[in-house]
């Protein structure tokens, strides 16, 4: 079925009349909520549109309805259950309105829902309509107050954005309290929170000196495990004062955790809503890697209060303009509070491996899309990571106090304003006087682009020359692309020495940087008295794919001398997915020597740094070779062979990896600190190659961990084996941790990315587990999202089994919650890639779920873009 509705950048409008204050009255009652809303509205100046008020809905129930204090009768506005609308109203005039919701049987998670026990909002992007009709769009910003009366002994919190301005106990056992915002917001940003929490409680001083109180509330057995949240808090909001005088606006901020939530986080006003996976950590139960997501996702959320929240959002179009912008920010903060060079290259290594992926699938779209059916849909990994990647680039273009100075004039020109990614690129080109126009074409063009790279060097002139070619393929939303602004970090490396010559070039002021800006461009340094190997693209300074013909020696080489920590890791990474291309094509493995001895010098060198140590030993991802090749894949063969290089070298390396996990396996405390997550992820690297020989070491480490990383990592391992130990620690963790709902989504995801033959049965069965439960995003997340997209061998089965249990989790998934599953459903558009009998399998299930009767916008947009409807 087709119920398609495309939205188009270019029709974009003004509203035809804008808020100044809304008062919103919510009446919260077990079977129904009662919301009030009087909104004061006025013609805008600036629109040239029809005079006709428009106000959205979904899921209302209109009860009464006054203009001015005057009841409206029927034939004064018309009313579809997605509008409401008011032709030719004063200038200026108060509208009150009375509607009945049912947040008690919401299963969407958007607009007011109830969460195990306690109400919540989620009004980005398009929630708030289910709360009352009203302008749901951005650039509509008002100042809200929030009464909010419920039942006093179930739901003695109640909490809205802003001030607490006022409370009251009625004898019937009911209470209210009034919420006030002073900062004018759009309604996507609204919040609102009801139940039986308990806080810590903690302050901050910002830099003006202003006192801060900061609250996080959970449930009272969550209590304990808060503080590394609010420990990250109190560290990003130094920080941003730090790196961008940007101070904390409020007398309160507040965080809550709750169970059902359909994406990480909600930056609302004073009152961020947390997934509960995001807030929780104790070492024995998060692991190093939730440790450093929970403590990114507390400052990205944080940050919005600037970017996204003072300066928002004109349409949802523009919304990497806040994503980009705050994923950027976060990712400069991990850096700064860990490893710098670590950061990047995980960082890296997940734009590479999923955006990359879906910049070549039919979903591609540019960080600000043209057009699109369901704004759901574009909560991507290219609005979000490659928009922080395009944010990067002006940093590197423009250097640190460049940017900076971009960003002040930034908040000066649009604090409080609802803007657009050219009001941004503007804002950066101004503060440094310099033309950034050919930006645009970052904002506007989907696909990843290409730079070819070749050399020569030429003795008796002394000058090497670099010559550049950037090509993209194309993308539906445009065929011919222009050239891309691209900034190439680099170096050229003695050959002799291993160390950074010092070249000079004409056309640019440093060396370390230069600026592609045509098709092609030459590059010829002087003073270049050797023989040099190029680095490029060092630190990753653009999105791109960089191909360069090195020698195997020359990847070795690299790999045990470049500077750049990113390049160094990058070597081994090109070095391997050369291996293992060439290996594809010829259905057999052959490992150079020079492999193994590069490999062996990283592994036994005492100097590294143990991350970058355990990152430049990992081979590349199935989903990244998935991504360099294409069609005609066969997900399985991939595997298989990256398999049988892994166990090439944990046979080759055993003794290394012994000693080396014997070295680092040493028991203490847990703490997250950089050098103590390094070691443990080396040693779990060294873990994962000595268990293709010895299981009994596997389960030594989980019988003996004091910590979740650790324990996790030996379960995972476990969890792929064929053997008793296996069924033995599932079901030691399940006792351990069966009343941890978070905890209980590792058990679910361990055995959803089991490649044994046996998974997909198993998890039929875990779907009727009683701790599983479809409605709750993080259950499905565990076992689907882990099947799909990180269980090459089960999902790409060659019966098709894979796809039709996840096309089913689509499909039941889509009668109550769209936007879980449009996202689930992207995990099967990449059909044209794969050999001709899965390519078969996996389409005919998009056409199955094509053909339901039913099928929300959300799902319908993804399916008809894989088949290119
Ligand atoms: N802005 C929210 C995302 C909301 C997703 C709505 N479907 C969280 C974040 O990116 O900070
Ligand atoms: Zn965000």
């Amino acid at each position: 079925m087709n119920n398609s509705k495309v939205i188009y950048l270019k029709d974009y409008t003004v509203p035809a009349f804008l808020v100044d204050t809304i008062f919103l009255d919510f009446d919260l009652y077990d079977t129904e909520t009662i919301v009030k809303s009087r909104v004061v509205y006025y013609r805008n100046p600036q629109s040239q549109g029809p005079n006709i008020l428009e106000l959205n809905a979904e899921s209302l129930e209109l009860l009464n309805i006054a203009l001015d204090g005057k009841i409206l009768t029927e034939n004064e506005y018309t009313l579809t259950p997605e509008r409401l609308t008011i032709e030719n109203p004063p200038e200026r005039f108060t509208l009150e309105i009375e509607t009945r919701i049912h947040p008690e049987t919401n299963t969407s998670l958007e607009g007011l829902y109830v969460s195990g026990g306690k109400y919540a909002t989620q009004c980005e992007a398009q929630g708030f309509r289910r709360m009352t009709y009203y302008p749901d769009r951005p650039d509509v910003m008002a100042k809200f107050m929030t009464r909010i009366t419920a039942d006093t002994s179930k739901y003695p919190v109640l909490l809205s954005n802003g001030n607490l301005i006022d409370s009251w106990v009625f004898e019937d056992n009911r209470h209210f309290v009034v919420w006030e915002d002073p900062f004018r917001k759009p309604a996507y940003l609204f919040a609102l929170v009801a139940g039986n929490l308990e806080y810590i409680e903690d302050h901050f001083t910002t830099m003006s000196g202003r006192e801060v109180t900061l609250r996080i509330f959970t449930e009272h057995h969550h209590i304990p495990k808060c503080g590394f949240a609010m420990e990250s808090l109190k560290r990003a909001m130094k920080w941003d004062e730090e790196r961008y005088g940007l101070e904390y606006d409020l007398d309160i901020f507040m965080i809550v955790a709750v169970d059902d939530f359909n994406s990480g986080a909600m930056e609302n006003k004073g009152l961020n809503i947390f997934n509960a996976a995001l807030v929780f950590a104790t070492p024995e139960s998060a692991t190093d890697r939730d440790y450093i997501y929970i403590e990114r996702v507390i400052a990205h959320e944080y940050f919005h209060n600037w970017t996204g929240d003072r300066v928002t959002c004109r349409d949802w179009f523009q919304l990497s303009l806040k994503e980009g912008l705050t994923v950027y920010r976060d990712s400069e903060f991990t850096a700064d509070m860990h490893s710098r060079s670590v950061k990047r290259i995980e960082d890296v290594r997940y734009l590479r491996d999923s955006q990359f992926r879906e910049d070549a699938s039919p979903m591609a779209h540019p960080i600000r899309p043209a057009f699109f059916e369901e704004i759901r849909n574009f909560y991507t990994v290219t609005v979000y990571e490659k928009g922080s990647e395009v944010v990067r680039m002006y940093e590197t273009i423009l250097g640190r106090d460049g940017f900076r100075k971009g960003m002040d004039l930034y908040f000066q020109r649009h604090d409080g304003q609802a803007v657009t990614t050219e009001d941004f690129l503007a804002a950066m080109a101004d503060a440094n006087e310099r033309d950034l126009s050919q930006f645009s074409t970052w904002y506007n063009q989907a696909g990843t682009p290409i730079v070819d790279v070749s050399s020569s060097y030429d003795a008796e002139a002394k000058t090497y020359t670099l010559h550049f070619v950037q090509s993209c393929p194309p993308t539906s939303e445009c065929q011919e692309k222009k050239p891309f602004i691209i900034p190439i970090k680099m170096g050229l490396i003695s050959r002799s020495t291993g160390k950074d010559i010092s070249p000079h070039n004409e056309k640019v002021e440093h060396t370390d940087t230069i600026i592609l800006t045509e098709r092609e461009e030459t590059f010829i340094f002087s003073s270049v008295s050797e023989e040099v190997i190029p680095s490029l693209l060092r630190d990753f300074s653009a999105p791109v794919r960089l191909n360069y013909i090195y020698s195997h020696d020359e990847y070795a080489f690299l790999m045990a001398h470049d500077s750049d920590d990113f390049n160094r890791y990058e070597a081994s990474q090109k070095f391997a997915t050369e291996i293992l291309l060439s290996a594809l094509r010829k259905h057999s493995l052959e490992i150079p020597e020079s492999f193994f001895q590069a490999f062996s010098a990283i592994l036994s060198n005492a100097t590294l740094d143990p991350s970058l140590k355990a990152e430049t030993l990992m081979l590349p991802s199935e989903g990244y070779l998935f991504g360099l090749l294409g069609d005609h894949i066969d997900p399985v063969e991939i595997h298989m062979l990256r398999e049988s290089f892994l166990l090439t070298l944990s046979e080759r390396f055993r003794d290394q990896f012994q000693s080396v996990y014997t070295s680092l396996n040493v028991r203490r405390p847990y703490q997250v600190l950089a050098r103590d997550i390094g070691e443990r992820k080396l040693k779990n690297l060294c873990l994962h190659y000595l268990s293709y020989a010895d299981e009994n070491i596997v389960y030594e480490q989980f019988v003996t961990s004091n910590n979740m990383t650790d324990t996790f990592s030996a379960l995972a391992l476990l969890s792929n084996l064929d053997t008793s130990l296996r069924k033995k620690t599932i079901e030691s963790f399940f006792e351990t941790w069966k009343d941890d709902a978070n905890v209980m989504n590792k058990w679910f995801s361990v055995q959803a990315t089991s490649s044994l033959p046996s998974t997909l049965e198993a998890l039929k069965e875990l779907k009727n587990h009683p701790s599983f439960d479809m409605k709750n995003p993080n259950k499905v997340r565990s076992l689907y999202y882990g099947f799909a997209m990180s269980n090459p061998v089960c999902f790409h089965a060659v019966d098709g089994s894979g796809y039709q249990w996840v096309a089913d989790g689509v499909l039941e998934l889509d009668t109550f919650n769209s936007q879980v599953a449009g996202r689930l459903a992207k995990s099967l558009v990449n059909w044209r890639l794969l050999e001709p009998i899965r390519s078969d399998l996996l389409r005919k299930e998009l056409e199955r779920i094509l053909q339901t009767e039913w099928l929300s916008p959300d799902t319908s947009e993804v399916v008809r873009k894989a088949l290119e409807l």
